[in-house]
């Protein structure tokens, strides 16, 4: 390339530097905190899939999309969307626990929502994303392939309950526990269908977090987990005295007092074989 045609280049990048545009702005400030996972394209848009770390991962994922159109190449903010993951597995197909795709507050483009693998493959192959979305009345797809990589913390547990039903748990909060009482977040879900997974109300969880590799002791404080219909999450005080590796130990009891899953901690029973793990 010549220096005369490398020239108007120049300026124009030098104009563009120069006259960013609140558009520019708006699109730094929509991503915050944000990594992109995946693009997931049709023929007439690009969806980009964002997540805090930029991956999937087995276990709770909250995840932001938005839908770029590809002919104007304008994110489209008056998009209705609704989301299927799906595992293929060698005798049949299933989905997972996840929420609605809403609006995400403050921000123009960004659509946001829940996502819990209950599991993966090893090499994190096995699992597809669908996305189903209207605008303006006219319904659109698109399926990709996706990654998601199995936590090496049980953070998500898939278990049959004594009343025959098989249920999902799912760590959620809190993200960057504290030495101190925490807000913990647990989802629970029964898996009605291969494909459906509601949100499981009124039922508790028993909590006795205890340190394996320090003789087995508990916390003071702990509250056991309840129902919030808010946000359809079970919530409790997690008591943590000190940094390291915690086994959260639950009882799944439904709401006529029968447990579905887990045991009493004690001196011969270490650990319930209803848990999860947290590390910190
Ligand atoms: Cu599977």
């Amino acid at each position: 390339m010549k220096l005369t045609h490398i020239y108007p280049l120049i300026l124009i990048a030098l104009f563009s530097v120069g006259c960013s545009t609140d558009n520019d702005d708006n699109i730094i400030n929509e991503l915050y905190n944000l990594i992109k996972v995946q693009d997931l394209s049709n023929d007439t848009h690009t969806i980009e899939v964002y997540t805090k770390t930029g991956t999937f991962h087995t276990g709770y994922n909250a995840i932001s999309v938005r839908i770029l159109d590809n002919t104007t190449n304008k994110y489209l903010e008056n998009a209705s969307i609704d989301w299927v993951p799906v595992m293929q597995m060698p005798t049949m197909q299933h989905s997972c626990p996840k929420s609605d795709i809403s609006k995400t507050s403050d921000k123009a483009t960004l659509y946001e929502g829940y996502i819990i693998y209950q599991m993966t493959n090893t090499d994190g192959s096995g699992w597809s994303l669908t996305f189903n979305y209207t605008i303006n009345d006219v319904m659109y797809t698109v399926t990709d392939t996706i990654t998601v990589l199995q936590s090496e913390l049980q953070n998500v547990s898939s278990f049959m309950g004594s009343d025959d039903k098989r249920y999902v748990i799912a760590f959620i909060e809190p993200t960057t526990p504290i030495i101190g009482i925490n807000d913990l977040i647990i989802g629970v879900y029964n898996m009605e269908s291969m494909m459906s997974f509601p949100s499981v109300e009124n039922y508790t969880l028993t909590l006795d977090p205890r340190m394996p590799g320090m003789g087995n002791h508990s916390s003071p404080n702990n509250t056991d987990l309840t129902y919030t219909s808010s946000d359809s999450m079970y919530h409790a005080d997690l008591s943590l005295t000190m940094t390291g590796y915690w086994v959260l130990n639950l009882k799944l009891i439904n709401s006529e007092d029968t447990v579905l899953k887990g045991e009493t901690v004690t001196e011969t029973n270490t650990q319930s074989s209803l848990y999860l793990e947290l590390e910190f």
